[in-house]
Order: structure tokens, then sequence, then C-alpha cells
């Protein structure tokens, strides 16, 4: 850091805030800000930051800054969005953040149009820049390319996801049936799969991986789309302000009053809170006076007749009667339980709905059967009662079972609408639920936040080993850069024996598997682990409450700034018992009947690793509270990787071109004796004449590499205005003779 010239130094709320060093300790500066002249506090040596010298400058790769640093990320991004410029890049790297507001011309046809064909970094940065590329870079190596989509929950990756399916088909569509089937059954899979959060009206529980293949003209033939762990406690529990899947509210606040009737809908007050948030019913009503209408164009689009629409919509309104079935206990000596007196009539809609025999459903859901296998080989059949919690668990169960065969059904039947026979590649898209933290936190986290945490591992893998690898392969002989390794994490899940997951798989094996069980085994397997801490030590009072053997925290790559995760084992015991598993089996309704046989969701595609080159980051405030809220979005840059990105940037060279692609952009500019050299002497020979600066870069086997900042500096030189240049192309020929 230079003297006399201001700093970027740690800010409670803003991340960094801008000072000047008044003093250097040993370990510590001291800082006077400049908002407040006369007042110093102390800041670590390594948060203290060197500032661009215009702070209100904003560029569209981050790279051509002087210093790359967290600050001037951060500072970057917000100048930026604050004139609406959502995206920015790092490298190859794309950054969005989310505006929580619609920009019409970011997405036009217009802007699709100007984007197609583009090399990345000749137009602003954009989601459409990336897709194009991946589009580009298929065709040229003849390879399918994959798009990620990372950040936390509510960052954007579903609505960008969106944005690339919808640049693709358009550019690259030829059949606009299917083009537009890829990207109209987005709602249809919303409904069934995303639900209102905490951190997100929208969010989607379930990841999916979504497939655009091209036959070998490299025009679009169809789709596929995979899914992924559906979050299935929620069907029969919500947190508190957080809603079930939206088709229960679409149904029952928007449905015909024909269908209202045949489902018996018509009370939606009626149903459990654990399976309808009732608020939320009534506030969907002023917003959804129908059926909401993007899902039924969705559903006419994927080419959903009335029947198949009636088959959904039975099968969800089942499920909502079930929910309301509730037991007590029988009284009798028996220890089992009986269904309270007024769901008789739920009892009775929910097996026509399912196609069941209501006293078939009533004896299943109350009563167990068991094989015994005392005296022999030959075991006999018995029934034991089951008490009220087991019996609401059993219903849980079946709801979920229920739910989640209907929620493949209808990914299997979004597949069907986008056929094709051949296909030469493909590129795909993956959205998966971003990292997440609740009050409450399940199974279904962990399993997300363990999904995030591999993916992280791979962002880390391929950015930051692959850089390192450019720099060894070009011969540039730059230090190694270390960067924080979450594989201690990944261990700590799925190791073999120790790993929590066998752990948990151990415990379910036991006779009576118990959560206290379960979190001991954890706690005793990884004493003094780095990544796992017990509840006590939680920053949230409602975990500091519990006993140790009440759950784990785990420290996630994103947890180091983050709430940390508690996990139970509560709702990880989805099984459903032999009796209601038959009887649903055995259904008197097809449809119903055929959610039950094998429907895999799996499909032969040789999925090669493809291009990463997409990150987004997203932050939690709602319109209304638009100011740019720094301290979240650093946190969120923290946790995504991204700093380390600039760490090995800063000390390397991130910004690079290809001798051919510096030749063709400037040889407009030169003199015909110098464009008659091959591209590498072209550049040698440019570079040579301007007098820059050997420091500032350095020459790779098959491309020029510029320190921060050094790229931008030689661009400006080079489109500088005609005197300027002329006396250039003079200095030039001078130099040549
Ligand atoms: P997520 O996919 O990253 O969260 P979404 O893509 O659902 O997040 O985005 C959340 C909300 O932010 C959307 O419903 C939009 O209202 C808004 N939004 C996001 N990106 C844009 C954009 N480019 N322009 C306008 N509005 C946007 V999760 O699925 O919760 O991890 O599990
Ligand atoms: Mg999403």
């Amino acid at each position: 850091m230079e003297d006399g010239k201001p700093v970027w130094a740690p800010h409670p709320t803003d991340g960094f805030q801008l000072g000047m060093i008044v003093d250097i300790g040993a370990d510590a500066l001291t800082i006077e800000p400049l908002s407040q002249r006369g007042k110093t506090f102390l800041a670590p040596i390594n948060q203290v930051f060197p500032a661009e010298d215009d702070v209100n400058k904003h560029v569209e790769d981050n790279c051509s800054l002087m210093y790359l640093n967290e600050a001037t990320l951060l500072n970057n991004i917000c100048v930026r969005y604050s004139k609406d410029l959502i995206y920015t890049s790092v490298a190859n790297i794309l950054i969005a953040v989310n505006p929580y507001f619609d920009i019409p011309k970011l997405y036009s046809p217009e802007t699709i149009k100007s984007y197609q064909g583009r090399s990345l970094g000749t137009l602003p940065p954009h989601v459409y820049a990336i897709a194009d590329k991946a589009y580009r870079d298929m065709r040229v190596l003849k390879m399918s390319q994959s798009i990620i989509v990372s950040g936390e929950s509510g960052a954007g990756k579903t609505e960008n996801t969106k944005f690339v399916l919808r640049y693709l088909t358009t550019s690259y569509g030829t059949c606009q049936d299917i083009d537009e089937r890829i990207v109209e059954a987005n709602p249809l899979l919303e409904a069934f799969g995303n639900a209102k959060t905490v951190r997100n009206n929208n969010s989607s529980r379930f990841g999916k991986f979504v497939e655009i293949h091209f036959n070998e003209k490299n025009a679009v033939v169809g789709g596929f789309v995979s899914h992924y762990l559906l979050e299935k406690s929620r069907i029969c529990m919500q947190s508190t302000e957080e809603r079930n899947y939206h088709i229960f509210y679409r149904l029952c606040a928007g449905a015909s009053e024909d269908i209202r009737n045949m489902l018996h809908l018509n009370s939606p007050d009626n149903f459990r809170v654990s399976f309808l948030c009732i608020v939320c019913v009534r506030n969907m009503e002023s917003i959804l006076p129908s059926l909401d209408t993007l899902m039924v164009v969705a559903m006419k689009k994927i080419g959903l007749d009335d029947t198949e629409k009636l088959n959904l919509f039975r099968v969800v309104s089942g499920v909502l009667h079930l929910g309301n079935i509730d037991f007590e206990e029988a009284g009798s000596s028996s220890g089992g339980c009986i269904l309270k007196n007024q769901t008789s009539q739920t009892l009775e809609y929910c097996a026509e709905l399912l196609g069941l025999d209501q006293d078939d459903l009533r004896v299943s859901l109350t009563t167990r059967v068991m094989l015994t296998t005392a005296g022999g080989a030959k075991g006999t059949v018995i029934k034991v009662p089951l008490k009220v919690e087991q019996a609401n668990n059993a219903r849980d169960a079946l709801a979920k079972t229920i739910y989640s065969r209907l929620f493949d059904h209808v990914v299997k039947r979004v597949n069907q609408c986008f056929p094709f026979d051949t296909s030469s590649n493909f590129i795909g898209v993956l959205d998966i639920a971003g990292f997440e933290y609740f009050e409450h936190n399940s199974f279904e986290q962990f399993c997300i936040n363990y999904c995030n945490e591999k993916l992280q591992q791979f962002f880390n893998e391929r950015i930051l080993k692959e850089e390192q690898e450019l720099y060894q392969k070009e011969g540039l002989g730059v230090n190694e850069v270390h960067y924080v390794d979450n594989q201690d994490c990944i261990d700590l899940v799925e190791a073999k024996l120790v790993g929590i997951l066998d752990i948990l798989d151990e415990e379910n094996r036991l006779p009576q598997p118990s959560d206290q069980h379960f979190a001991e085994a954890v706690h005793s397997k990884h004493k003094d682990h780095f990544r796992l801490t017990v509840p006590r030590k939680s920053k949230l009072t409602i975990h500091r409450n519990l006993r140790d053997d009440e759950g784990f925290i785990i420290r996630h790559f994103a947890g180091f700034i983050l709430n940390p995760f508690l996990y139970g084992n509560k709702k990880n015991n989805d099984a459903l018992h032999m009796s209601l598993e038959s009887l649903v089996c055995e259904s008197k309704d097809k449809f119903v009947r055929d959610l039950f046989e094998n429907n895999s969701n799996s499909k032969d595609s040789k999925q090669k690793a493809g291009k990463l080159s997409f990150i987004s980051v997203g932050n939690k405030f709602k319109s209304g509270n638009t100011f740019c809220q720094r301290a979240q979005i650093l946190s969120q840059l923290q946790c995504s990787g991204m700093v380390s990105v600039l760490d090995l940037m800063q000390g390397g060279f991130p910004s690079r071109a290809p001798f051919h692609e510096l030749y063709n952009m400037y040889k407009q500019y030169m003199p015909n004796k110098l464009t008659r050299l091959d591209p590498r002497l072209f550049c040698k020979a440019l570079f040579k004449a301007l007098g820059l600066n050997k420091n500032d870069y350095k020459f790779g086997l098959t491309r020029v590499f510029f320190r921060p900042g050094k790229f931008a500096e030689f661009d400006q030189i080079m489109k500088s205005d005609p005197e300027h240049l002329a006396e250039l192309v003079k200095r030039v020929n001078k130099w040549l003779v």
C-alpha cells in the first residue's frame, strides 16, 4: 500500500470503508475513516486493502482493476448495482446480483440477438454471454457443456437458469414448439416443487439438471430434466412463515367451483395447519383469482389434457385430505388408536380421491402388519395396533410418498413432451437448492448443504487448480496460491464408517433408532473436529437451549460467517410400512396405481464434466429496501470462494489473450509491415514499440498474460484518439526499421 493513499478498512455494516493509515503496529493498523476525520480505529493488517484511485469508477471485468481484493470487488459490484448493472465478471466467472425487480431491457429479444456468436468480454457481462460461450464451445470442441449456477437460497439461481434456457432455445432452436415447451415446463415444475420459505417466496425445494440437446447441425432438438432431492418433509410440516408446495394453495384458492366440488375442497379453512398454512390461502386468494395462469398455460403447452390435469389435482387433494386425518387413543387395553370422530368424512374423501377402500385405509393407518418368524421359517401374519404417534407417522409417510411419486410423474410427463431421436451434444444447466439454514434444520438441509459443499469443491478444483495449472503449462512461474479447502467437511459427511451418512445408516439399522443416540454417535466419533460442534455453541438462542445429544452443528464452507447449522434426525424416517405400501399399489385408481410402478427418473446420459462459468450472488433484501447491503454481499462473495479466486488473480496474471485474438483486434490500426508478422511476433513487436513495462505482462506459449489492470490500460492506448494513434504507428514504424 502506498503512503498517503486511501485504503479499504473493515466496516461492521458496509463491509468496508475508505480510510487513511495513520499508524502501523505489529499486527494491526490504525485507520482514520475518511467519513469521520479525527477519529481512529484499529484494523487487522490482513483486513485492510489498497483502494483504486477512483472508487466511483466501475469495470465490467473485475480483473481490469489495478487491485484485486475483496474490497475492490465489493465496491465494483455495488457501484455497478447502483446503475442497474447486475452482472459483473471476474475473468470468465460471472457474478449476478439479484435486483429483486424486473429490468425488462436486460432480457429483451434484442438483447438476446446482440449476444449471439459474440466472444466473452466483447459485450457487457451477462448470463447470455455465458450461455453463448457454452454454445460456441460445444460447437467448436464437439463436446457437451455444463453451466453451474451456485449461490445462497434466494440468490437468483433459478431465474438465471430460466434465462439461459430461453436464450439457447430462442437463439439456436428450430422447432418453435419444442423450444417453447422447454421453457414453459418451468412453471409446472415450480408449482409442484417450489414453495415459500423465509428466504425466498419461490424457493426450489428440489434440484434439477436441465439438458438442452442439439443435433449434429447444432440446432436444438429436445431436452431432458433430471431431478434430485425433493424436500419431502415440507408436505407434512413447515416452519412458521413458510408454506407447503404452491400447488396446494393454487388448487384451494384458484380452482373452478366444479373442480372444487369434485375434490371436496370447498372449505380450505378446514385443512390442518401443518399441511396448509391457512393464512396463506387467504392471502393467495387476492393474488390468484383463478388457478395461476402461468401454470395453466404451462400445462397446456406441455399437452396435458383435462383428464391428466384432473388426475394431478385429484392426487394433490387426496394428500390434502389425508393430512386432515387425526387419531386418538383407542381407550381400550389394546394400546392402539382410532380415528377421531370428526375425521370420518375426511377419510371418506381421501379414500375416494386416491381410489382406496375406506376401511382398508383406516385399518392400514392404525395397524401394522408383521410377519412373525418365531417357530420356524414359516411366519404368521399378525396385525399390531399402532399408537397415536406411530399412526401420525404412518399418515405422514404415506402423504410424503404419494406426493413425491406424483412429483416424479410430473417430471416424467414434462420429459415426454420434448422427445428427441438424435442428439449429438447437450448443454446442461445445474440448478440446485442453495446453502440454507433455518431455525429448525433437518435432514433435508443436511443433504442440500452437503450437495452445495460438493459443488464448492468442484468450483475450487476447476477454477483454482486449473488456473494454476495454466500458469504452469504456459511456463509463467507464478507462486502457488493456497485456498480454503473443504475436503475435511466433505469427509465428515461421507467418509466410510465414520462419516455422518454412514453413522445415520448404522443408526437406522438399530431396532430402536433415536435422535439422541445418533447425535451422540456423531459427536463421539468426531471429538474436536474443526467442522463439528455442539448446539450449545450456536449463535441462535433456540439452539443453545438444546442438550449436546439433541443435535449437531456443521461448520460449512458458507458457515464461517453465517449461523451454523443444527441437524436432528427427526425427519429422516419416511419408511412406509408394508400394509400402506400394498394398499396404494393396489388402488382402484389406475393413475395412483401407476405412480407406484417403477418410474425411474434416471437416463443414460454421458454427462461429461463441462464448463464451469457461472456463479451468482444474491441478497435477502426485498423491494422497498433496495440499497446495496454491502456486508451481506461481502459475506456471500467470501462464501462462494470468489475471494480465493481474487487472491490468485492478484498474485498472478488475471487478464490474458491468445496472440491471434490480439492480432485480429489491433491489426486494423497497424501498418502492413507489422501485420505481415505472425501473431506472436506481432504482439512482441507491438509491446516493444509501445514501451510497455516488462513486469506488467508475460508471454506464455499461446497467449499474453497481463498483471491486474494492465490489459485495460493497454487496450486504452490502442483505442485512443486518432492523433495519438498516428503517433503510435510512427513509433512502431521506426522501431521496425
Ligand atoms: P434461487 O433459485 O437462487 O433460490 P430465485 O432464482 O428463485 O432464487 O430468485 C428469487 C427471487 O428473486 C425471484 O423469485 C425473483 O423475484 C428475484 N430475482 C432473481 N433474479 C432476478 C433477476 N435477474 N431479475 C429480476 N428478479 C430476479 V433457492 O431456489 O431458494 O436456493 O432453494
Ligand atoms: Mg431456485
